[in-house]
């Protein structure tokens, strides 16, 4: 903990650390008690880089857990299954993905197949920069490089499903923004079979019904194809170009340079690979009328109309020209963002009729979002963007705790009580 912290800060570190400690299982971090009992991916890096300030033992443990999911051809999945608690613990349990019977897929754990925003090396790095022992935080970052490597090389192979260079999620899961407005369209597309998948009473509060059944439907279709890359090119329903998620793969790509720097690997085609991105960032996913990035539906080859939290994810990009920064700051303190919301950022664009401030991804706050904002608003020297977004963050966690969610007009907290990367993020905040 910083000796700075005033007394505030220093009972809301003690408080955000407490949680970490009851979220671990041993091995890695709970993405929440009760709700969320196995790991996720992006959690995982988000908790590693709180873990970092408290407790670098488990960060780094926190992160070789999430990659023994790690399937043959580098894919990360976004879900590792706990194997100590009970099938039914979570639904859709491992009988939905089949993991042990894909060839790739690694022995003795159970995965999903599907993969999550690839932060992972931003957060190494990260863990990195905060280490108190410097050669034991190289040799960890030795050990990792490889399986970030290949989970990026895994991407780049196989998600580059238009061939123009940004990599496609396959299903909504995969963005980690699960319902956004933004998937409506293709979403909407998807016939569904007579039966409903989805238990009556899965514990949880959103989305259920329709929305899940398609969610679980999508999940069908790629386990039916045995995850095969050719069939998410070439027939799955479902592949949109995200900007947060292609925003994040920009960030890694950098961060997995400077990884590759310090191990004594080639940062050269990592830094090729991060410009190649970022030309595709702007050539395909930028609306230079509407002033923001939209998600690409590659389906129907067009941007998705709803404008949301994903749309300012390429302030994450440390090469974005300052005209479209200044566009995008422009929109998120205008009032379809942070300028009507007391507590921002909305997940989404407040004036859209999508907009719904309970409504899980299409409305409320989430640290998450608010920390990746955050974090590329200091990248790109926006000090007074960055503040209104630590102080929303700071405010929310005092007046909520740490919340899965929270509304962004009046700060109540939704979903899960003791979020990890709610906690993880604040630690990581107060630094
Ligand atoms: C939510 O996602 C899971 C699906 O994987 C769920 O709804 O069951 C999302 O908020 C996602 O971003 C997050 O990683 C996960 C665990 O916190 O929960």
């Amino acid at each position: 903990m910083s000796t700075r912290l005033t007394g505030d800060e220093t009972a809301l570190w003690q408080a955000a650390a407490r949680v970490l400690d009851a979220n671990w299982t041993g091995a890695a971090t709970a993405a929440s008690p009760g709700l969320y009992p196995h790991q996720w991916s992006w959690d995982s890096a988000f908790i590693s880089m709180g873990l970092a300030r408290h407790r670098p033992d488990r960060a780094e443990a926190e992160l070789l857990s999430l990659f023994r999911g790690q399937w043959a051809d580098g894919m990360l999945p976004h879900l590792v299954f706990n194997s100590s608690l009970a099938r039914h613990a979570f639904f859709p349990g491992p009988e939905l993905w089949r993991s042990e019977h894909q060839p790739g897929a690694p022995r003795g754990v159970h995965t999903s197949g599907l993969t999550h925003p690839p932060l992972h090396a931003l957060a190494a790095l990260r863990l990195h920069k905060c280490a108190p022992d410097a050669d034991g935080s190289r040799a960890f970052l030795a050990r990792l490089y490889p399986l970030l490597a290949a989970q990026h090389r895994h991407l780049a192979r196989t998600r580059d499903l238009a061939g123009g260079g940004l990599i496609a999620i396959c299903h909504p899961w995969e963005s980690g923004l699960d319902n956004s407005p933004a998937w409506d369209r293709p979403l909407g597309r998807l016939r569904l079979p007579p039966t409903a998948y989805a238990p009556a009473h899965v514990p949880r509060t959103l989305p259920t019904g329709e929305d899940y059944d398609r969610y679980v439907r999508l999940a069908i279709l790629m386990r039916e194809a045995g995850y095969d890359p050719g069939y998410l090119r070439d027939s799955h329903p479902f592949a949109v170009e995200d900007p947060l998620v292609n925003a994040t793969y920009i960030a890694s790509t950098h961060a997995l340079a400077e990884i590759a720097a310090l191990v004594g690997g080639d940062p050269v085609p990592h830094r090729e690979r991060a410009g190649h991105v970022h030309a595709a960032l702007r050539e395909r996913l930028w609306d230079t009328e509407a002033g923001c990035f939209r998600a690409r539906d590659l389906r129907e080859d067009r941007l998705l109309p709803v404008v949301t939290a994903a749309s300012f994810g390429p302030l994450l990009d440390p090469d974005l020209p300052a005209p479209i920064v200044r566009d995008l700051v422009d929109l998120l303190l205008s009032a379809r963002f942070a300028g009507a919301a007391g507590y921002p950022v909305p997940t989404c664009d407040i004036q859209a009729p999508a907009f719904d401030r309970g409504g899980y991804w299409r409305g409320p706050t989430w640290i998450s979002t608010n920390w990746l904002l955050w974090y590329g608003s200091l990248a790109h020297g926006l000090p007074v963007v960055a503040d209104l977004l630590y102080g929303s963050t700071m405010r929310l966690v005092r007046q909520s705790g740490f919340r899965e969610f929270f509304d962004p007009f009046d700060g109540t907290g939704r979903g899960s009580h003791d979020h990890s990367w709610s906690a993880a993020l604040v630690l990581d905040l107060l630094g």
